[in-house]
């Protein structure tokens, strides 16, 4: 074997990853906790893309589902309560070559930081983001979030909670921009996995609504879903996910649906009960703002420095500066 091949060799053995490659940490989510089923969909979905970990990274806010970049052995970033989204941009914008993903609570996402999500999705910026929706603020043991159901008792609404909950879909699909939006619940995790992947395969910001199980706080939440597949609405189509034979021979319950067409998936965001599950819209034609500013070009030390001092010069007081300007020191 010649040493070429023998490098060659080395190479695909080193760049080929098995699930082990992407795991770290043993995740420290109660049993049955939906954001075990998301981390499972997500090292495999690593794996089988064959994702380079150095090239790859996790970003979240604050909450249970947040805990998220410490269970991949990737690049992460565990950061500031609702600020997941502006860092994933910096990171987008500064390295555009990395894969970036986005774990964010209801809390974190449509709560504290919904100014960011919604700027978010209107700057379409290339990364998947996972919005693990338990309806419940779990870290902090059991507050309401804006998707909780409605009449919801809990620390802050002892009274039971009085709005409506916010449809996090409906919103999205509102906002100029929007190019990728899709709906997955914790417990088909073939359809999770196929969410996920068709997420990560887009072009532009995805928007995965996960319904994710919180056992701890809200045990009872899904039963009835869980019980009766009628009550869950495929979205089937050969331009989104496409239902395997066996998985329709348990969920019935099917609607042919077009992901480009906009007032339909608008229709099916607010629809809550049968629960729809699939991609509802796409659109791989919208500007990533990333192209549209050249982000990552390559800028040197130096010129990143004279910058820098540039902008801090605007702002010194320089000795002797005031007597110039025949002032009184
Ligand atoms: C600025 C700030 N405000 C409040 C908190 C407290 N806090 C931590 S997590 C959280 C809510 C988490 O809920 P969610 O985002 O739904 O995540 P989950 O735990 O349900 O996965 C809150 C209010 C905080 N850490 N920082
Ligand atoms: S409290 Fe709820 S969301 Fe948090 S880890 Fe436990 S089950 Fe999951
Ligand atoms: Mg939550």
């Amino acid at each position: 074997m010649t040493i070429a091949t023998t490098n060659c060799l080395l190479r695909m053995y080193d760049e080929h990853h098995e699930i082990e490659d992407y795991q770290s940490g043993v995740p420290r989510w109660c049993t049955g906790c939906g954001d075990n089923a998301i981390l499972a969909a997500v090292q495999r979905l690593c794996r089988d893309e064959n994702l380079r970990p150095e090239k790859t990274v996790f970003v979240s806010g604050i909450g249970c589902s947040s805990r998220f970049p410490h269970y991949m052995k990737t690049y992460g970033f565990h950061g500031i309560h609702g600020r997941a989204l502006p860092v994933a941009e910096g990171i987008k914008m500064a390295r555009p070559d990395l894969n970036v993903f986005v774990n964010t609570g209801d809390g974190d996402c449509c709560s504290i930081g919904a100014a960011h999500w919604i700027h978010a999705i209107r700057y379409n910026m290339n990364m998947t983001v996972m919005l693990h929706d338990n309806q419940i603020y779990g870290l902090t043991k059991m507050q309401a979030s804006p998707t909780s159901p409605q009449g919801l008792k809990s620390n802050t609404t002892p009274r039971g909670s009085y709005l409506e909950p916010l449809q996090p879909l409906t919103v999205t699909l509102g906002v100029q921009n929007v190019s990728f939006v899709a709906q997955a619940v914790d417990w088909i995790p073939e359809v999770l996995y196929d969410i996920i992947s068709a997420a990560f395969h887009h072009r532009g910001l995805s928007f995965v609504r996960i319904i994710q199980r919180c056992p701890e706080w809200l045990p009872k939440l899904y039963e009835p879903w869980l019980q009766d597949p009628q009550k869950i609405l495929l979205l089937n189509h050969e331009q989104g996910i496409q239902v395997s034979a066996n998985l329709a021979k348990v969920y019935k319950n099917l609607e042919s649906h077009d992901p480009s067409n906009l007032n339909r998936a608008r229709e099916i965001s607010s629809v809550v009960d049968p629960i729809p599950v699939g991609i509802l819209y796409r659109n791989p034609d919208v500007p990533c703002y990333e192209d549209l500013r050249h982000a990552g070009q390559p800028r040197s030390r130096n010129f990143i420095k004279a910058g820098l001092e540039a902008e801090f010069d605007k702002f010194t007081v320089w000795p002797g500066a005031a007597e110039k300007r025949g002032q009184a020191v």
